[in-house]
């Protein structure tokens, strides 16, 4: 249940993190819905605190002032209008939504939506939520303990109560309202933070969506082993991140020999049909939340290695990363211009993104993988060769998909696939490849920069 994503069976969404909802809705219309993307994970929609030091902070949006529908990605009639563009193009939109707490202590004034608030005196009218709806102040300091996690606060922001009647409700009312307006599910942020049977309580009180069926879900847990909450405790709410999944692609990327075990159970993975997977994320690309050894945009060969393995593989449900440039500064906001607003997301002719934004969505490895993934969806991994930083695999009788580390590749391998000529996905048809009589094809690969071959059967000829 809640592992639904309502996009007529295609396995991938992408985070436009901190794209304007009208840029959202231009790029389902002309590029999303083009290669097969099943929706867009979206900066939260909500009311945010508005912060002018440091400048607007990427994070002003994960400390909510209401449940007003102005953010800094637009108004609420903008949101709107992207939600049914996309939606006409077969994109679904997934919002990120912020519920274990409201805006950190030591701070008032006016959230982005014209709202009042004042965190000291848990005053947020604008909801309304009083003292009575947050847990009493005290601060997180040890993972090790279930009960501090969930009750106490993360970094100083104010914690809401989820078991309290109305805070239940007032978290429905605004999931309901984002149900009505055509979303398809939510991201929930912190899903660590808070008790799983409050998140349950807040489930049921959901709607349908007027199409039918539950809303998704992908619940934040970030369960690197160690700790007393798991991944496990989330896994009947809906899909649950898989954090340790980043680490494996690292380590696979580094060291081919190391993807033989990608997915390892013994590290207490989570089952492949609840386990939400990336290389990547808005929070450990710059070493916020996780951490450790990430792959990131900031080293694109391994980055598109990372991302077209990734989706090859038959294990969890996808989400890209799209992300802005930014330096060591981690709190970086995405670029703006010189009134602290959003910039637009430029579109070079080549179809690169510009201005700041990175747009690895658009890279070939990365956008014409979605393909693949929607095209051996359901199908098992068979005809796996692993040897000299050289992978292949077929994926049933549907897909082939080889990768050479050094970026060269020359073997014959038995791909699974029936007989005839296909389109290397990753140059757009540039190199085809022949599976003779008995399914056996050469593999070349001759490509530093994109050392990726993959095709499938229905693709382009
Ligand atoms: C998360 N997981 O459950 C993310 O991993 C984490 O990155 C989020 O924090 C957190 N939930 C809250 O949604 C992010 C930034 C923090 C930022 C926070 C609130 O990583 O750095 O904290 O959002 O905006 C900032 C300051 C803190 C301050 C806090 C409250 O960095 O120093 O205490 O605001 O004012
Ligand atoms: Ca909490």
């Amino acid at each position: 249940e809640y592992t639904d994503p309502h996009c007529d069976g295609k396995q991938a969404i992408v985070h436009l993190f901190e794209w304007k909802w009208s840029d959202i809705a231009n790029e389902c219309e002309q590029f999303l819905s083009q290669k097969g993307f099943c929706g867009v994970q979206i900066s939260p929609a909500n009311e945010h605190i508005i912060k002018t030091n440091p400048p607007a902070p990427w994070w002003e949006r994960y400390q909510p002032i209401s449940y007003k529908l102005d953010s800094r990605s637009g108004t609420e009639a903008e949101l709107v209008d992207m939600i049914q563009r996309c939606r006409k193009v077969g994109l679904r939109i997934y919002v990120d939504v912020v519920l274990n707490h409201m805006a950190g202590l030591g701070q008032s004034g006016v959230g982005t939506a014209g709202s009042s608030f004042n965190s000291d005196n848990y005053d947020f009218p604008g909801v309304p939520f009083t003292r009575e709806h947050f847990h009493k102040h005290c601060e997180i300091n040890n993972y090790g303990d279930a009960n501090q996690v969930r009750n106490c606060y993360l970094v100083a922001l104010t914690d809401l109560d989820q078991g309290n009647e109305y805070v239940r409700n007032k978290i429905a009312e605004f999931l309901n309202r984002l149900i009505d307006l055509g979303a398809a599910g939510f991201r929930v942020d912190a899903a660590k933070h808070m008790w799983p049977q409050d998140i349950q309580a807040i489930e049921q009180k959901l709607k349908d969506l007027p199409e039918g069926g539950r809303p998704f879900f992908a619940h934040e847990v970030i369960d690197q082993g160690g700790e007393p909450i798991t991944t496990g405790e989330y896994t009947s709410l809906g899909y649950v991140t898989e954090f340790r999944y980043c680490i494996k692609l690292g380590e696979g990327v580094h060291n081919f020999g190391n993807f033989d075990n990608a997915v390892d159970y013994g590290w207490g993975m989570t089952p492949s049909d609840h386990a939400f997977v990336f290389v990547d994320n808005h929070d450990n690309q710059r070493s916020h939340g996780g951490g450790g050894h990430i792959i990131t945009h900031k080293t694109p060969r391994d980055y598109k290695m990372a991302s077209a393995f990734m989706l090859a593989n038959d294990y969890g449900f996808v989400r890209i990363m799209s992300s802005y440039e930014f330096g060591s500064n981690t709190e970086q906001g995405p670029p703006h211009n010189g009134d602290l607003s959003t910039k637009d997301v430029r579109i070079n002719a080549d179809g690169s993104c510009g201005d700041g934004w990175v747009c690895e969505h658009r890279w070939a490895p990365i956008a014409n993988m979605v393909a693949f993934r929607n095209a051996v969806v359901g199908t098992n991994k068979g005809n796996y060769y692993n040897q000299n930083n050289q992978i292949a695999f077929s994926r049933g009788n549907k897909g082939f998909f080889a990768m050479a580390r050094d970026g060269h590749m020359d073997v014959t391998l038995q791909t699974g696939l029936p007989p005839g000529q296909y389109c290397d996905l990753i140059t757009d048809c540039a190199t085809k490849i022949t599976v003779d009589g008995s399914g056996m094809a050469h593999i070349v690969i001759n490509n530093n920069e994109e050392p990726i071959v993959a095709f499938i059967v229905g693709g382009p000829t």
